[in-house]
């Protein structure tokens, strides 16, 4: 006879981040999510598919899902679940990615992803626990919080004025034309939770056989943020809930061909240049006298309009030709013209930890509160270029090189005032021989791509920059 119930197998036997009783779990006796935990791991392990299975936990009390399902697991940021389940599906057409989301995760700090990614159809399948509240924080208000239900932080109850209506998020999709598959189904009786576990496997099917993007929303008990003993939460899921989230398939199939992208060839590190049409022959010039290139880390900052982030691009671009490892990271406000404008531009011979820089070995300072900002951070040894006409006063700043460039004075000399930030790349390459002049002239056209007369333009005030240092 079958027993009454069997742990799948893909269902660890023991919690172990317990260091006591590992036969219990972190969720409050009469919890929804252990069930629909225990159908995931069920169905994956009857289709044979754990093996390439990734999960996505949230954030939420099941924060923890890992620690149940033996599957590929990751975690992710607030809210953040459709977006990485995205990639990881196009990046692993053969994977089986489950995003599996609370309603604060996914209705509301979430709110925007999950539409988006149901409107682009994403072939992975999301399994989204409704429970009315933030379980994990203390029972605050949700999207789907009932009208009147009081959270803690709706004392005298949700209303229409103050929050809102309850967010039906399976209508909300059901409005999109790519999902593929969205029912509502709820725990809390025998018949609901069978009804559960069938939702479950459907959903996780669909994915396999490449159908689109399928959604099952549980109606979930959470006894204790709603301040109810489990038998009477597991009644109100299922009688109550539903007067506001009516149970049912509100979506199942279409024919639509969305063409979810296949396998794509993985292309090796080396073989980039190629693929991507940028190879050119090695233009390094540190490559050329056979010194090992160490680790450059230029910032770039200045006003916005200055063209910061530019320099920092012909910087980067030159570097990947030259065939090394390359971050380009911006940082600028709100504003196209007058805010803060800075990049951080990372050259080096390998892999590249982290695109953050905090000690720079070069800074170009265009003007003077980014030498206030940035100076003082310049590792020791360091180069500081600055714009000697933005910057009257020379800094003083112990143990580096201190450069001034009149860099406005001399874009206006070769009449285009907006090729100050070529002049100060100019005097990088005066400064720093991690990126050759040979490099930044091939990857000009490509990063500005603009008229020839132009790039000519460019090139004379690099020239320019360049003897302004020697
Ligand atoms: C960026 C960010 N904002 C807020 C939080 C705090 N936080 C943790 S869990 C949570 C709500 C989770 O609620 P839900 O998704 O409904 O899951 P449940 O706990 O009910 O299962 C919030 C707001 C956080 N961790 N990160
Ligand atoms: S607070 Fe609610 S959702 Fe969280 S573990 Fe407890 S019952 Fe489950």
């Amino acid at each position: 006879m079958q027993p009454a119930y069997s742990c799948p197998a893909t269902f660890y036997k023991r919690f172990t981040r317990k260091d006591g009783n590992q036969e219990t779990t972190h969720y409050c006796p009469g919890c929804g999510h252990g069930h629909v935990h225990k159908y995931v791991a069920e169905a994956l392990a009857d289709f044979g598919v754990a093996d390439r299975a990734i999960l996505i936990s949230p954030v939420g009390c099941s924060v923890f899902a890992y620690y149940y399902i033996d599957a590929g697991n990751v975690q992710v940021a607030h809210g953040r679940s459709p977006a990485v389940a995205t990639g990881l599906k196009r990046a692993h057409p053969d994977a089986v990615v489950i995003g599996y989301q609370g309603d604060g995760d996914l209705a509301a700090i979430g709110g925007n992803e999950i539409i988006q990614a149901a409107n682009r159809g994403e072939n992975y399948t999301v399994f989204f626990i409704n429970n009315a509240i933030y379980g994990m924080t203390g029972g605050q208000l949700a999207p789907t919080t009932l009208m009147d239900m009081k959270t803690s932080t709706t004392p005298a109850g949700r209303s229409a004025g103050n929050e809102g209506f309850p967010i039906k998020v399976c209508e909300l999709l059901g409005a999109l034309t790519a999902p593929y598959y969205l029912e509502r189904v709820a725990i809390g009786t025998p018949a609901h939770n069978r009804k559960t576990r069938a939702a479950v496997r459907k959903a996780l099917q669909n994915q396999i056989d490449n159908k689109g993007f399928s959604l099952v929303e549980v109606l979930s008990p959470c006894p204790t943020g709603w301040k109810m003993k489990p038998v009477d939460a597991a009644k109100w899921a299922v009688e109550t809930m539903p007067k506001v989230f009516p149970l049912g398939v509100i979506r199942d199939g279409h024919d639509l061909d969305l063409g979810h992208p296949r396998r794509r060839r993985q292309v090796a590190l080396g073989e980039l240049p190629k693929v991507l049409g940028t190879q050119v022959p090695d233009v390094c010039a540190l490559a050329e006298c056979g010194t090992p290139i160490a680790e450059a880390r230029f910032k770039i900052s200045g006003l916005g309009g200055q063209g910061v982030l530019l320099l920092g691009q012909i910087l980067a671009q030159a570097g990947m030709l030259a065939q090394r490892q390359v971050t380009w990271m911006p940082s600028y406000g709100p504003e196209m013209r007058g805010g803060t404008a800075s990049c951080n531009v990372i050259v080096a011979p390998e892999e590249i930890g982290s695109p953050l820089i905090t000690e720079p070995t070069v800074l170009v300072a265009m003007n003077g509160p980014s030498v206030e900002r940035f100076g003082k951070d310049v590792v020791a040894g360091g180069t500081l270029l600055y714009n000697a006409s933005m910057v009257p006063e020379r800094p003083s700043l112990p143990g580096i090189r201190i450069v001034g460039v009149a860099a406005n004075e001399i874009a206006d000399s070769l009449g285009d005032p907006r090729v100050q930030n070529m002049v100060m790349l100019g005097a990088v390459l005066a400064c720093d021989a991690t990126v050759s002049k040979d490099a930044v002239w091939a990857a000009l056209p490509q990063v500005v791509k603009s008229k020839p007369e132009l790039i000519a333009l460019n090139k004379r005030a690099i020239d320019a920059g360049i003897a302004a240092v020697k």
